[in-house]
Formats: C-alpha cells, sequence, structure tokens
C-alpha cells in the first residue's frame, strides 16, 4: 500500500457537496482507503498559468486535501480521480463550463514521475496556499514554516470539518 495526498478544489455550483461527494468517491475505488482529510478551507481564486501565483477573477474556491492508502498504481489512481471528475462534470450547465471539481494527485509515496499526463510530486503544490494550508493540517512533517511563509499572502480560511 503507498500513502498518497489528493488535493480537491471546487468553485461552481455547491462546491463543499461536490468536495463531500469526490471524498465518498475515493472511499469507493478499489484499493484504496481515506484516511484523513484536512478542514475545508475557502480560498481566493488564483492564477495559476502566471508564472508565480496571482489573483485571479472569479469565485473563492473551497480546496481540502486528503490522505489515502492504495494499492493502486499511480496512474492508476489518476484515471480514477479523472473519472471522478467526469462524473461530477456531468452537472455543467453548458458545453465548456468549468468544472465543478479539480482532483491534483499531489503525492504518491515517495515517486519522483515526469510522463506526459503525470507529474509527481505535484509541480505547482509549492506555490498555493490552497494546498499547503490544508497538507500541513494533516501531514505537517511535509510542509516546512518556510513554505508557509512564502504562500502567506495568499488568501485562505478554515470554514470547519469537510467530512466526518
Ligand atoms: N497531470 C499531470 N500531473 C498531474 C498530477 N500530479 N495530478 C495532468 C493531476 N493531474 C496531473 O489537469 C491537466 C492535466 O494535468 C491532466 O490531464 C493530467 O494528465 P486538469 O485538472 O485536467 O486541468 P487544469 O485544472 O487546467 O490543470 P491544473 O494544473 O489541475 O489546474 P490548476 O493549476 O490546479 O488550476 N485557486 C484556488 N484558490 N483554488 C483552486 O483549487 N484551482 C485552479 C485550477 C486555479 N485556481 C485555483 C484553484
Ligand atoms: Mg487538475
Amino acid at each position: 500500500m503507498v500513502r498518497a495526498y489528493v488535493a480537491l478544489g471546487a468553485n461552481l455550483g455547491d462546491a463543499a457537496a461536490a468536495l463531500r461527494q469526490a471524498v465518498e468517491a475515493m472511499s469507493q475505488l478499489p484499493l484504496t482507503q481515506v484516511r484523513q482529510s484536512s478542514s475545508l478551507y475557502k480560498t481566493a481564486p488564483l492564477d495559476t498559468d502566471a508564472s508565480e501565483a496571482s489573483a485571479a477573477p472569479g469565485d473563492d474556491y473551497l480546496n481540502a486535501v486528503v490522505k489515502l492508502e492504495t494499492g493502486l498504481t499511480a496512474p492508476a489512481l489518476l484515471d480514477h480521480l479523472q473519472h471522478i471528475e467526469q462524473q461530477a462534470g456531468r452537472e455543467r450547465p453548458y458545453r465548456n463550463a468549468p468544472r465543478t471539481l479539480d482532483l491534483d494527485l499531489l503525492l504518491y509515496g515517495s515517486a519522483r514521475i515526469e510522463s506526459e499526463r503525470l507529474t509527481l510530486p505535484h509541480p505547482r503544490m509549492a506555490q498555493r496556499a490552497f494546498v499547503l494550508v490544508p497538507l500541513a493540517e494533516i501531514a505537517p512533517e511535509l510542509v516546512s514554516a518556510a513554505q508557509l511563509a512564502a504562500v502567506a499572502q495568499q488568501r485562505i480560511e478554515r470554514l470547519g470539518r469537510l467530512a466526518d
């Protein structure tokens, strides 16, 4: 079994419900258990296309991070995460509407992968308070004080429990 961390994000529709459903869906994946979930956080939208993280227009996001134990390979886990995203996307009101759910694989054990469809660790996680703060909540040994200080200007507010 490998320990993996997944970042969840949504900023459309009932984002809290989308994140809770995603956790439930992950708990039902083959060979996989959800071991821990962070709190739910409300976060300022970031422009992730910019070379440095900067504010973007749009609604606030809800974000969280969960810890999984899985017997799936990393590519198989990514396939399943993308399938869960697609299921949530079926509620999209029109074609090409922004996605209601984003699931990013942050870490898969100590794997380092650079393939066309999967980069591990997630290449942009260190620039994002919406990843580092919830990750630090459930895995403080994985996030340094210096990393948190580097994203301290990004707005993030803890709302409460994500799941029971
Ligand atoms: N891919 C490669 N490595 C990975 C990985 N480790 N985990 C590939 C997941 N996917 C990985 O992802 C595009 C491709 O990345 C996939 O086909 C996969 O093969 P995507 O989710 O389809 O597309 P995307 O969402 O446009 O890209 P990405 O990088 O997930 O977007 P971002 O950068 O995550 O931006 N602001 C706040 N506050 N909170 C947010 O959650 N999210 C975004 C989305 C922007 N701003 C945000 C938030
Ligand atoms: Mg993504």
